[in-house]
């Protein structure tokens, strides 16, 4: 007999799989829409919580809202949403409370909102916009289910014209749960902060509006063509598009057929480099749309054992971080992001690796801005179920996310696939996949991985390799292996025919913590676990890029010493910010000795004069 002919049967309390209905209307990177500058009407604020431990939410469908049975007699329920406090949106709940802290699972986030359809013109589409919520989200609007996310970490839309009302309520069920087959799975080095931890938005948009687009210089060596694709959404799906980019005197028409039109034109744009970051403003035009759009121009390309910017070599002198602040977890602010970037600019950067999973679109932004270049990831970390086919399509999903997204940023140019994976055969197909999907997506930027070094060959030998265009490499000699001298016989035996980049190398330090070197945790131990990595490192002709682990100290709940206390204290930085540990100054002494690619500066100095 079925579970549901008994009798006594009772839904909220009986029914074990009361998930997978969910699961039926996912939302992905079909939905992305490119939506700088769009005019939103900001969700954020003042949202009602309640923290679900056991999913009541979802199993007794509370965002029905039935407050009474059918003949009208009130009904107990195990909600009041408005009474319910009232937390900030984004932010991550493990920081508004202390009982909060650990917290890992369900929540139910709602508020109501008015919409004004007058503002709107006839025929108009509204989208609702999350920025990311960690890890999936449930989202519910006027009592009606309208999908899910998976992926904590990039941005998802709901077309809902046709749900809204002058009052509505949105209700989002948030779960953080952590998972064998989830991308990341359940045993990561960072804290798992959970909620809506980035903005949500409506966006009004035409009938017929300008879903994707996307513009780069044709990555051919001659800086002088510019490409741009255009894919449409509505009735309209023949016609023009219309690209202006007025400080360079461009006028193009895009032609547009079934949707989609693509445009390749003679250009000679200022190119962007960290030196000269140019951006270009610029609008398209479709219709009744007007998008518009801030991008540089450069061309990124690895060949002959090196990397080229615009035609001249580079060191990529990096530095990884996470997306945290003490105060607000991973819901990190524009000011936050700008000084993260300033003291990377200090150290003498030019490149960082945003890791391990895609941070906020304005890092991006900003650094296009600044003159940084990055590397961009996501969560394929450690030991992924690569022979579960659920968790490719969740990884190809949020790669896709990530670089739909980001695309256009001209600081952006290195897409990574993944973080420390064992090279088995599932991981290879799966991860082999991957780079030809962010290939397919993208032929402007370089795709890599940070691979680990074969320990029993004592060699740079990874069958990911082949298909990488850059092989990133952690390695962490004089610290996890204490025997550094390997490090030195690693490169003897190796010969990778592609650039290397140092994607992680490190060491604990306690802040403030002096001691002996050889002392573990001081702050003299990790100088010399530095000092030893550099001199090693800037030996080695192959070797084209470093991104030391970490720029600061950040939460991490597999931190139990004493002096860690939760933290990973690999940091050049307390996690404050406030602290700089010796190796920091190393760093930047490093870089302004070693690494400038002083030809490069030059020529690009004489950019500027002229
Ligand atoms: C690694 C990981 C990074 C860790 C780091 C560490 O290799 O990629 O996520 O935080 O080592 O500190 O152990």
């Amino acid at each position: 007999m079925k579970l549901q002919d008994a009798g006594n049967f009772t839904e909220n309390i009986h029914l074990v799989d009361y998930l997978s209905e969910y699961y039926q209307k996912q939302t992905g990177a079909d939905s992305l829409i490119s939506d700088y500058g769009r005019p939103r009407e900001s969700l954020d604020g003042g949202w009602q919580f309640g923290v679900d431990q056991y999913d009541n939410c979802l199993r007794s469908r509370w965002y029905d809202e039935v407050h009474t049975d059918e003949d009208g007699r009130p009904y107990p329920v195990d909600f009041s949403f408005d009474d319910w406090e009232t937390i900030p949106v984004p932010s991550c709940w493990n920081l508004l409370r202390e009982r909060y802290f650990l917290y890992e699972g369900s929540c139910v986030y709602t508020r109501t909102f008015t919409f004004d359809p007058v503002f709107g013109k006839p025929g108009e589409r509204v989208f609702l916009r999350f920025g990311a919520a960690n890890s999936s989200a449930k989202v519910f609007l006027n009592k009606q289910y309208i999908g899910m996310h998976t992926g904590g970490y990039t941005p998802f839309y709901f077309e809902v014209g046709e749900l809204l009302e002058a009052q509505n309520r949105l209700l989002v069920v948030v779960n953080n749960t952590r998972e064998r087959t989830g991308v990341p799975c359940e045993n990561t080095d960072w804290f798992n902060y959970g909620g809506i931890h980035r903005e949500v938005a409506l966006l009004r948009l035409p009938e017929t509006f300008i879903r994707d687009f996307f513009i780069s210089l044709v990555p051919d060596g001659t800086y002088s063509r510019i490409q741009a694709s255009v894919r449409v959404d509505g009735k309209e799906q023949n016609g023009a598009a219309v690209l202006n980019i007025p400080a360079m005197d461009i006028r193009v028409e895009i032609p547009i057929r079934d949707g989609r039109g693509e445009i390749v034109f003679t250009a000679a744009p200022r190119l962007w480099s960290p030196e000269t970051p140019h951006l270009y403003d610029m609008t398209v035009s479709y219709g009744e749309d007007i998008l518009t759009e801030r991008a540089g121009f450069r061309e990124i390309a690895a060949r002959d054992g090196g990397i080229y910017l615009n035609g001249n070599e580079i060191f990529l002198r990096g530095v990884s971080t996470h997306e945290e602040s003490v105060a607000n977890g991973n819901a990190v602010t524009v000011p936050e992001i700008r000084e993260n970037f300033a003291l990377a600019r200090e150290m003498g950067c030019n490149y960082m690796r945003l890791a391990h999973y895609p941070h906020h679109e304005n890092a991006a932004r900003i650094a296009d801005e600044v003159g940084l270049m990055l590397w961009e990831e996501i969560p394929v970390y450690w030991a992924i179920a690569f022979d579960n086919d659920d968790t490719y399509k969740n990884a190809e999903n949020q790669l896709s996310e990530l670089i739909l997204r980001d695309r256009n940023r001209a600081s952006v140019v290195i897409w990574s696939v993944g973080n420390e994976n064992a090279d088995t055969d599932e991981r290879l197909s799966f991860m082999s996949r991957l780079v030809q999907k962010a290939r397919d997506l993208d032929s402007t930027r370089l795709i890599s991985a940070a691979c680990m070094v074969d320990l029993k060959a004592l060699k740079i030998d990874d069958r990911l390799e082949s298909y990488l265009d850059v092989i990133g490499i952690n390695e962490y000699f004089g610290w996890y292996e204490p025997d550094f001298s390997k490090l030195p016989r690693i490169f003897e035996n190796s010969r990778p025919d592609k650039p290397v980049v140092i994607s992680e190398f490190g060491a604990d330090a306690k802040a403030g913590v002096r001691g002996a070197p050889g002392r573990l945790y001081t702050e003299a131990n990790q100088l010399a676990v530095y000092e030893k990595q550099l001199e090693t490192l800037s030996g080695i002709p192959y070797v084209k890029g470093l991104s030391p682990w970490i720029l600061y100290d950040f939460r991490c709940p597999r931190r139990l010493h004493a002096l860690q206390n939760y933290y990973n204290i690999k940091g050049l930085l307390s996690a404050d910010k406030r602290y700089k540990k010796p190796a920091f100054e190393a760093m930047r002494k490093f870089y302004a000795a070693h690494c400038l690619n002083r030809e490069y500066i030059e020529a690009q100095n004489d950019n500027i004069k002229q």
